[in-house]
């Protein structure tokens, strides 16, 4: 579970209960001309559900990090005249996009939301009881009894979110992913120029022509061994693991660019072989540092042929609008 210094909740556990349902009325029919009605008792209403509902407009978990409890209300009962009682309201929990639903106890997978809009029904409230009306019959004119609600369902759940980010960046502690994604989106990530200063993924939006716009996320640094649990990356892979498109960032002043890209993409294949179906694109950070053109191109004739590859600096500017139209292609 990753804990909220910049309020990315990505993980929550929430006990359900969904309402019961009204019982039916066992009225008989009453007034100043019968003294002797048939039954006339409603049904109870329905208990409220408790409902998921995927909203794009959310991106944590961090509105439900203090929401322990969930409750839905009870159906009301029945009444006279054949009165049904009202259902309980639904509950409804907005998610963000990317929000994967456990039942805790068996651990078990119940939903994943991966569209807008999409609504699931956790607990289900119970059923309203049916009013004796309802079990008269030619041989019982006066059934005197009446069914009880059924009651609601209780769950124990887990919220868990995996970011939905058009573009991950991907690459070594230190290698200029905050900045990057500081210097092309509104994001504030914290920077600093020492190994794992990212904790928790970090997302921004590219405001790119005309409107149109794509998510970026910046995850903390992966070293080697990541996928066994080193360092931090791995409890941030599954971050990953939705986006379209990884951008593989590697600072110009590392030594062995091809190596580090090699690492990097058996890092994400050891965690989930289907990393490597994603689009990809490697970026060479800090281009401000090492502007010398002959030691460029053996920086490209070090890496894969099939994959483009992009000089940046995130202090000078330079490649960032390349850059954007690039991610804009693969992305489109
Ligand atoms: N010269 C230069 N320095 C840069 C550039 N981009 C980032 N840096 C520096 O590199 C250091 C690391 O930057 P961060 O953006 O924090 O790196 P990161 O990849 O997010 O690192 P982690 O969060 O630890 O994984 C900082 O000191 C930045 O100022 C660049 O384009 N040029
Ligand atoms: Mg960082």
């Amino acid at each position: 579970m990753s804990q909220s210094k910049n309020n990315f909740v990505d993980f929550v556990r929430i006990y359900c209960k969904s309402g019961k349902g009204g019982s039916g009325s066992k009225h008989l029919r009453r007034d100043r001309l019968t003294a002797k009605g048939g039954p006339d008792g409603g049904d109870g209403g329905r208990g409220g559900h408790i409902i998921i509902k995927s909203n794009r407009n959310k991106w944590t978990l961090l509105h439900l990090k203090y929401t322990k409890h969930i409750k839905s209300p009870n159906g009301l009962n029945g009444g006279k005249s054949l009165s049904t009682g009202a259902d309980g309201n639904d509950v409804v929990i907005d998610v963000p996009i990317g929000t994967v639903v456990k039942d805790i106890q068996s651990d078990k997978f119940l939903f994943e939301f991966d569209d807008d809009n999409q609504k699931y029904i956790l607990c289900k409230g119970g059923r309203g009881g049916k009013g004796n009306a309802f079990f008269k019959s030619s041989t019982r004119q006066t059934p005197r009894f009446s069914q009880e609600g059924e009651n609601g369902v209780e769950l124990a759940v887990s919220l868990e979110l995996k970011v939905l980010a058009d573009v991950g960046l991907v690459g070594l502690p230190n290698a200029g992913k905050s900045t990057l994604l500081s210097v092309i989106t509104a994001a504030k990530p914290k920077i600093g120029d020492y190994e794992f200063t990212t904790l928790t993924p970090n997302l921004g939006m590219v405001n790119y022509r005309d409107g149109q716009s794509f998510v970026i996320s910046d995850i903390p640094g992966i070293i080697e061994g990541a996928h066994k649990g080193r360092g931090l990356g791995h409890r941030f892979l599954r971050h990953i693991e939705r986006n379209y498109c990884l951008l593989f960032l590697i600072s110009i002043e590392d030594e062995n660019i091809g190596k580090t890209y090699e690492m990097l993409l058996n890092e994400l294949g050891l965690y989930d072989e289907t990393m490597l179906q994603k689009k990809r694109i490697i970026v060479i950070s800090k281009g401000d540092l090492n502007n010398n053109v002959n030691e460029r191109k053996a920086i490209l004739k070090n890496l894969p042929k099939n994959i483009k590859c992009l000089f940046i600096s995130s202090v000078s500017t330079e490649g960032l609008s390349d850059l954007k139209d690039e991610l804009w292609n693969i992305l489109n």
